[in-house]
């Protein structure tokens, strides 16, 4: 059986991270095989150099996109997340993937502002960072995601039960 690609998708501070986290614990303890790429760490290995403008975006999300679908084709729920803000690129990688669930994980930008636990967008806000998802360069929301998790209506375990009945629908036990 092909594995399934979790694309989480949305801004810095929406909580990608967090849910991809949860859900790769849950799916672990259940016994599958189960990888995690996060922008976050890709950035310090395979994509590391690379910066903020839609090239260097668009090539770190092909990098992930590749890595991923080579994992789910060989059995595994691979958990991406990544701001991935590009609606084209996104869809051009997740073509690829044997099964797919593009998550959209989502707050209004003043809750994320006030959430702001790295304190990026008080320095975006600043000025101090140029290119800043949702502050000064675009994020583009998916029109028609599998899923779209409101991060800051749901609770953490809300989320995760969601995720998991749509996994269950995939064919994921
Ligand atoms: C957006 C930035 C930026 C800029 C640094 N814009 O919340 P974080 O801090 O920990 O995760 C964000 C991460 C974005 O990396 P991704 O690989 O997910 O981005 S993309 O999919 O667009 O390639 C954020 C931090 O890096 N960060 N500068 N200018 N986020």
């Amino acid at each position: 059986m092909s594995g399934v690609v979790v694309w989480f998708t949305g801004l810095s501070g929406a909580g990608k991270t967090t849910l991809a986290k949860a859900l790769e614990v849950h799916l672990y303890e259940a016994g599958q095989k189960v990888e995690h790429l996060d922008g976050d760490v890709v950035r310090e290995h395979l994509s590391k150099g690379l910066g903020f403008s839609r090239e260097d975006r668009d090539t770190n999300i092909r990098r992930i996109g590749f890595v991923a679908n080579l994992l789910a084709k060989h059995g595994v729920i691979v958990l991406v997340s990544a701001i991935s803000p590009y609606r084209a690129t996104r869809e051009e990688v997740l073509s690829q993937a044997p099964r797919k669930l593009e998550v959209f994980v989502d707050a209004p930008l003043e809750v994320l502002v006030q959430r702001d636990v790295k304190g990026l967008y008080a320095r975006a806000l600043r000025g101090e960072i140029a290119n800043f998802t949702g502050v000064s360069d675009p994020y583009e929301p998916p029109l028609n995601p599998d899923l779209h998790l409101r991060t800051d209506q749901l609770s953490l375990q809300e989320s995760l039960d969601r995720l998991l009945g749509a996994l269950e629908r995939l064919g994921v036990e």
